[in-house]
């Protein structure tokens, strides 16, 4: 006779408790340990294949199983969006992902949803789950899905934007949202240090968006230990003050508890309270990576310690304590997941691999390409207006006119940056009690006014977050045109300008992408612009594949490169010269709202047989003044083209011009050393060796920064006479 010691018999579904845990069935309890112990069994079986040399790398989830398990289980896979953390391998098996998607990761296969092998194993993405391509960066992900569920927030109340239109980006862009879609984002311990953790948590918090944070906190960051990156040890405890915030700290090896802190956490941010933050403290029992020995710095006694809080074999207690299943049960679970795990992993090995053609796949938008000849529309000039000259409108003005035309063709334009405003106090405005600023160079006046203050807003002073917001609205199809203040001061958005808004189609295998354009004022010759407030540095851009960098030099390229810019399908750097604003040079009529010019395809400023100059922006009018100085003196004849669009840039005009003068310079207002121009004087030497008379010069500005001192700056900057000297001695050649 049974003894009441005896544990149950295996039980089948329809014996088990009708308890609840949580509100967690006994079903949902076997599904929930199914998922963590396959999470484990997947890292368990690539760690072997890491040692057979047939995946190149793993990163595990073990010990983050409950804490991930239960996120998965409160969050809905393809309505809430995710911006997950390497050690999410449960949280993706729980929204739907399976094992053989992950192994094909793993083993480097051409099918694999995540990054077509583009991106190591453990880097999550899934178009259908709404699994938002994951990078390596700790900390790029934060600033991205505050854009994400702002632009959630955005098509709810203006669901009509989400309408499509043919022949521009957003004929590509589904756009779905629902109204109540929770924005996951997870991080490590480690991360928490990262300065856009701390923007990203201001800015949920004063906007109160609909943000669920979750902190894993393994009390580690690689050897890092949690007090060395956290004043005191607790996260939680630094955050608390943020206002508008849903907080909880759980035990995350504790299914129940991560389970009933998460679900009262999402139903806050569900609910449109606000965001959330959940801090889980986990462990990690296999060290860092695969690369990594935790022994090098944990004692015995602390790896000792932490095994006995492994959520595996804690919540396997907890079932067979409480009925749900057996010995029996557990064991034929374990067995079973056991073979499809390994069945999975030999289905992967057996998917092919990518073909090698497909390396350059997916690095620009495939479905619109902005060089075509549909981006090449002439301007319908308009009467020039009572008492004025046609062609008196300043590059600003028309930046201006053509930011007011698209926003009003296409309400999934948001415009936001420092100033960018009319005024952030909406009532100064309704009372008329001021005019409003609209950019610190006027350039966006106005538009708050005209189009709302849903649409032109003021962002906080943190360049990372400009750009990463604009990166998460982009991936959900708003079109977000936002403005650094000064290149100077784009640093600090660098990691999102070279990790991520270029690359996340490329590396989602286009299963992702974020067109949006980024206007920036560039740019010296401002007599004591000094060092921050002078800067070029396009190079650093064309240098970066994916983004797009155009760089015009008058008021009607401006406008129609511009609208070509908001039109496309690829991230664009904008980089406007802040001495062209206003300058009598290059001034044009209002060319109307359908002008739009190709990129990469140059402009001859001037036509000539002698010698070839190779420049844009401001260096455009100065050579200008050179080249007609030239010709008046000696009669020599100069061909000038302006590139207008440095990425891409035009190759035929540059070799034409080439073969026809046989000299070129190459002339920029960035510094000479590991330039533009040392790009394109490369190429002619390399591919026109045979056509050159004389050898390629360069002429650009000194290798050193622009000083404050108006006899200082004009020595370190390129100047007409540098230009003309460098003219008048290669005609002479
Ligand atoms: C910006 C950046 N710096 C450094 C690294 C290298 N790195 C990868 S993971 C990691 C530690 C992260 O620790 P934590 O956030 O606690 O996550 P855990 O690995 O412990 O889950 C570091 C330094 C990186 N990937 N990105
Ligand atoms: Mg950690």
């Amino acid at each position: 006779m049974a003894t009441m010691k005896t544990r149950p018999k295996a039980a089948a579904v329809a014996d088990l408790p009708a308890k609840t845990y949580e509100g967690l069935a006994p079903e949902q309890l076997i599904q929930i340990y199914r998922l963590m112990y396959q999470s484990r069994c997947i890292d368990d079986r690539e760690i072997l294949l890491k040692r057979q040399q047939r995946v190149f790398f793993q990163i595990s989830a073990a010990g983050h199983e409950a804490l991930l398990v239960a996120a998965g289980m409160v969050l809905k896979p393809g309505y809430d969006w995710f911006y997950p953390y390497y050690r999410d391998r449960t949280l993706c098996l729980a929204l739907g992902m399976t094992s053989e998607e992950m192994l094909m990761s793993a083993v480097g296969a051409a099918d694999d949803p995540n990054s077509g092998a583009r991106q190591m194993p453990s880097h999550w993405g899934s178009k259908k789950l709404n699994i938002v391509t994951q990078s390596s960066p700790t900390g790029t992900q934060f600033v991205q899905a505050i854009g994400c569920a702002e632009a959630g927030r955005y098509f709810s109340r203006r669901p009509q934007a989400a309408q499509k239109r043919q022949g521009d980006y957003s004929e590509f862009k589904d756009v779905v949202f629902h109204g109540d879609e929770i924005t996951y984002v997870s991080t490590g311990d480690g991360a928490t240090s990262e300065g856009e953790f701390w923007e990203s948590m201001s800015a949920a918090s004063a906007k109160k968006l609909p943000v669920l944070f979750l902190c894993e906190d393994n009390e580690y960051a690689i050897s890092v230990p949690v007090e060395v990156q956290t004043p005191g040890g607790n996260i939680s405890k630094l955050v608390a003050n943020f206002p508008n915030f849903h907080f909880a700290e759980v035990d995350g090896c504790d299914v129940l508890a991560s389970y009933a802190a998460l679900k009262e956490a999402a139903e806050y941010v569900r609910a449109g309270h606000g965001p959330a933050f959940v801090h889980g403290h986990v462990i990690r029992p296999y060290s860092h990576s695969l690369s990594d020995d935790e022994k090098l710095y944990r004692s015995e006694e602390e790896r000792k310690a932490e095994l006995q809080r492994d959520p595996i074999p804690r919540f396997q207690m907890f079932l067979l304590r409480e009925g749900i299943l057996d010995e029996e049960g557990i064991t034929r679970l374990e067995k079973q997941i056991d073979r499809e795990v390994q069945e999975a992993a030999d289905r992967a090995l057996a998917t092919p691999a990518p073909t090698v053609d497909s390396v350059m796949n997916y690095v620009y938008s495939d479905v619109i390409d902005p060089t075509s000849s549909v981006f090449a529309t002439e301007p319908k000039f308009g009467k020039p207006e009572r008492g004025k000259l046609g062609g008196e409108k300043t590059m600003a003005d028309l930046i201006n006119a053509c930011l007011r035309d698209e926003m009003k063709r296409d309400e999934r334009i948001v415009i936001f940056g420092e100033d960018v405003a009319d005024c952030s106090r909406d009532q100064y405005l309704e009372q008329k009690l001021v005019k409003g600023k609209g950019g610190v160079f006027k350039l966006t006046g106005g538009l708050q006014c005209d189009f709302g203050s849903d649409r032109v807003f003021n962002a906080p002073l943190a360049e990372a977050s400009i750009v990463g917001h604009a990166i998460g609205m982009g991936t959900r199809g708003l079109k977000p045109v936002v403005e650094i203040q000064f290149f100077d001061y784009i640093w600090p958005a660098m990691m999102q300008l070279r990790d991520e808004m270029p690359i996340i189609r490329w590396r989602s295998n286009n299963a992702f992408s974020c067109p949006m354009v980024l206007r920036v004022a560039i740019g010296g010759y401002l007599t004591g612009g000094s060092i921050y407030h002078s800067q070029s540095g396009e190079s650093i851009f064309t240098h970066t594949p994916g983004a797009r960098v155009v760089f015009p030099s008058n008021a009607l390229d401006a406008n129609g490169l511009l609208r070509t810019a908001i039109r496309c399908d690829d991230p664009v750097l904008f980089l406007e010269h802040k001495r062209l604003y206003r300058e009598t040079y290059g001034r044009s009529p209002y060319p109307g709202p359908e002008y739009m010019i190709p990129f990469g395809k140059a402009r001859i400023v001037q036509e000539g047989s002698d010698l070839t100059v190779v420049t844009y922006g401001a260096v455009v009018p100065r050579s200008l003044q050179a080249a007609q100085r030239l010709e008046r003196e000696t009669g020599v004849k100069v061909e000038l083209i302006d590139l207008r669009t440095l990425n891409p840039y035009d190759w035929d005009t540059i070799a034409t011009s080439v073969r026809k003068t046989n000299r070129v310079i190459v002339a920029h207002e960035d510094m000479l050393s590991w330039g533009f121009g040392a790009e394109i004087a490369a190429r002619i030497a390399d591919e026109l060796f045979d056509e050159l008379d004389a050898p390629v010069k360069r002429v650009a500005a000194k290798d050193v920064f622009v000083a404050y001192a108006p006899v200082l700056e004009d020595v370190i900057l390129p100047q007409p006479e540098d230009l003309y000297q460098a003219m008048k001695s290669l005609a002479e050649y």
